[in-house]
């Protein structure tokens, strides 16, 4: 687990069939998600696998992937090797329902990223949609080209043993080091299944992690947290939270509503300050290229981070109840307190912290000015900061005697509300 604690920050992608269409069906645009066009207007199997022909990844480059991916500070990727249309991003022997066989592409992708990954000190993870399949007669979903009463749960046992278990085994010895196994929607999966999946997929690698998905009323590795959202309070256990750049996780380029590089950052810290990685999603259409607007995203991030890291990789909330604040959020790593701050605070008075502090410094930038005052006989403890002006977002680094002791209900009030 300590390799994903300390990655904190890792890269989704969503690419499938759905991306050759970009969210369009038959001049219609799909409302919400482009990756669930085939199930909103309810596609014929025989009419979505036409979509193949149109996927020609012709401009994928697994290592120019990896060269953005590490780029933008991200330090592992979970790919979507199988999602709900039930179309296998990898070469399958299942069937031929697959980007090898079906595509003009003809390549296998995540080979190919596997052994880019780990020039670049990317760890591989792979998305699996282990119960919806709308490919299957058995799986749940496709109501509209088998009948609700064809999914029996002998049949989805057999969709379980069968196709499930033949790819997983695929992508697990297949594709070298495994870091991740990224399942989703649950569903109608047995306690008994889900538990059945795992062990199958720890005797075949042992040190894959296997995300809270596979089943929401068990424990398993990490917590996923619910799509683009932040965690109300502190999380106790290893944990993900997973968002859009845009609205939609797979290509959608009618879809310019993208969040800007400072809001990106806020949900980084949003979720690092509550002990969650934040695993960020791009959707590439069906060419393999990333929309523009995506790349400005990742620079951004990147640039933040190569001189804002260490806030982030191996950081956690600090011990105070409240990590988040109207000015920013406050990450910790050994003594050292890190405020990302997105307003600058001007006067920060922040109370509550008992250590003494040796330093205090824009990260990369000007030393702030500081003053302590405390009345141990109140428990009452007063660090004065004077943050001086500097474009937001910065992080400022405050150096502590010893690991932190604090009031739990320490926090910042800023000068300026
Ligand atoms: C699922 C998928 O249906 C979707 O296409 C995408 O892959 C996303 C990452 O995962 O969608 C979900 C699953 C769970 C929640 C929300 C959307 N949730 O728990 O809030």
């Amino acid at each position: 687990m300590s390799w994903f604690e300390n990655a904190r920050f890792g890269m989704f992608i969503h690419w499938g069939l759905y991306s050759a269409a970009g969210g369009c069906w038959k001049g219609m645009e799909t409302p919400w998600v482009s990756e669930w066009m085939m199930s909103k207007f309810r596609i014929p199997r025989a009419e979505y696998r036409t979509l193949a022909s149109s996927f020609t990844g012709e401009n994928f480059d697994a290592e120019r992937w990896m060269r953005t991916i590490a780029g933008a500070g991200m330090k592992y990727l979970v790919i979507t090797s199988k999602h709900h249309d039930g179309f296998a991003m990898f070469d399958s022997s299942y069937d031929d329902y697959n980007v090898v066989r079906l595509t003009p592409f003809g390549r296998d992708p995540l080979k190919e990223l596997a052994g880019a990954a780990p020039k670049y000190g990317v760890k591989l993870g792979f998305y699996y949609s282990h119960v919806q399949d709308w490919n299957e007669p058995g799986a749940a979903g496709n109501t509209w080209d088998f009948p609700q009463d064809a999914k029996t749960d002998e049949a989805f046992q057999a969709y379980l043993d069968g196709k499930v278990k033949h790819q997983l085994r695929e992508l697990l010895t297949n594709y070298g080091d495994v870091s991740v196994l990224w399942f989703d929607m649950p569903g109608r999966i047995s306690c008994e299944q889900a538990r059945d999946l795992r062990d199958f997929v720890r005797d075949l690698a042992p040190r894959c992690l296997v995300n809270g998905r596979l089943d929401y009323r068990q424990k398993w590795d990490f917590d996923s947290l619910g799509d683009n959202l932040l965690p109300f309070e502190k999380c106790t256990f290893p944990s993900e939270g997973c968002g859009t750049m845009n609205e939609s996780w797979g290509y959608k380029p009618s879809d310019h509503h993208y969040r800007t590089v400072p809001e990106i950052l806020k949900t980084m810290a949003g979720l690092v300050s509550c002990n969650a990685n934040y695993l960020l999603n791009v959707g590439p259409d069906g060419m393999g290229n990333f929309p523009p607007e995506a790349c400005r995203i990742l620079e951004g991030t990147g640039e933040f981070l190569r001189r804002n890291g260490e806030a982030l990789y191996g950081a956690s909330a600090p011990p105070m109840v409240s990590t988040a604040h109207l000015w920013g959020n406050v990450t910790c790593r050994g003594g050292d307190l890190y405020f990302w701050c997105f307003r600058n605070p001007g006067r920060l008075d922040y109370y509550g912290i008992r250590n003494q502090v040796e330093s205090a410094e824009i990260i990369g930038g000007e030393k702030v000015p500081f003053e302590q005052y405390s009345r141990d006989e109140y428990d009452f403890h007063r660090l004065t900061m004077f943050v001086p002006q500097t474009p937001t977002p910065f992080v400022i680094r405050v150096k502590c005697k010893g690991d932190i002791v604090c009031d739990p209900y320490a926090y910042g009030a800023s000068s300026k509300g």
